[in-house]
């Protein structure tokens, strides 16, 4: 007697390009979504921690070379080593914020223009994965992102790459649903409030969304 029913977790993602704000907004959210009685996980990928990530890691900062559809497998291989401990910690009623997901899996790789690389070949390895109840994607333009700063150190950071994975994403996002897309070149506060409408909106959907399901 007097046992309730755990209400699942949400899965949240941030999506977004470099400096788009992404880190910075995940945090806000997660004291939003505690503050509202949530437990809160945050989790980034690339998850840079496991043997898998260390090799990832090397790769983006530019210590080894991998061959484009081989790293591409390995990013993909770094979300599955942890999809079953997030289905568990979301059955168990957590709700994760992650700081990049499959999106960024596709478009980085496909934004290399290598011809056997194309964006349906590269989502094709995370069929299956966790799925998202929401994606926030922050647009910025690229005016608005040079602002916050030149570009960093690591492969990806130049504006060749940053170009192609803006129509990227935007493209893949014309065919996702649960995508909101935030206008992330407003202040940091505006930014923020835009996201708490949107996953308070997704939170209270939850019940009707039913269990977590998985990527198609
Ligand atoms: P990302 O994780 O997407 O690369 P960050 O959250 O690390 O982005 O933010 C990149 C930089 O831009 C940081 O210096 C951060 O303080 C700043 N920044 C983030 N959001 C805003 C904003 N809305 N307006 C102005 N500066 C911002
Ligand atoms: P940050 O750690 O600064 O977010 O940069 N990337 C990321 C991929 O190419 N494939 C992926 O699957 C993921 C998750 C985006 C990480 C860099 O790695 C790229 C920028
Ligand atoms: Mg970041």
């Amino acid at each position: 007697a007097g046992h309730e029913l755990t209400r699942r977790g949400a899965l949240l993602v941030v999506e977004g390009l470099d400096r788009a704000g992404k880190s910075s907004q995940c945090e806000k959210l997660g004291d939003y979504l505690s503050q509202q009685g949530h437990t809160v996980k945050y989790i980034r990928f690339p998850d840079r921690t496991t043997p898998i990530g260390k090799l990832i890691d090397s790769y983006l900062r530019g210590s080894t070379n991998q061959e484009d559809h081989s790293i591409h497998l390995l990013f993909s291989a770094n979300r599955w080593e942890i999809a079953k401990s997030i289905q568990e910690d979301i059955s168990n009623g957590i709700t994760i914020i992650v700081d990049r997901y499959s999106y960024s899996g596709a478009v980085y790789s496909a934004a290399k223009a290598n011809p056997t690389l194309s964006l349906e070949w590269a989502w094709q390895p995370e069929i299956g994965l966790p799925r998202p109840d929401l994606c926030l994607f922050l647009s910025i333009s690229a005016e608005e992102a040079a602002k916050r700063g030149g570009y960093g150190a690591e492969r990806y950071e130049n504006e060749t790459m940053q170009t192609r994975v803006r129509e990227l994403f935007r493209s893949l996002f014309n065919r996702q649903e649960d995508v909101a897309i935030i206008n992330a070149g407003k202040s940091l506060k505006e930014v923020s409030k835009d996201i708490q409408v949107a996953v308070s909106k997704c939170v209270e959907r939850l019940n009707v969304i039913g269990p977590l399901r998985v990527l198609g």
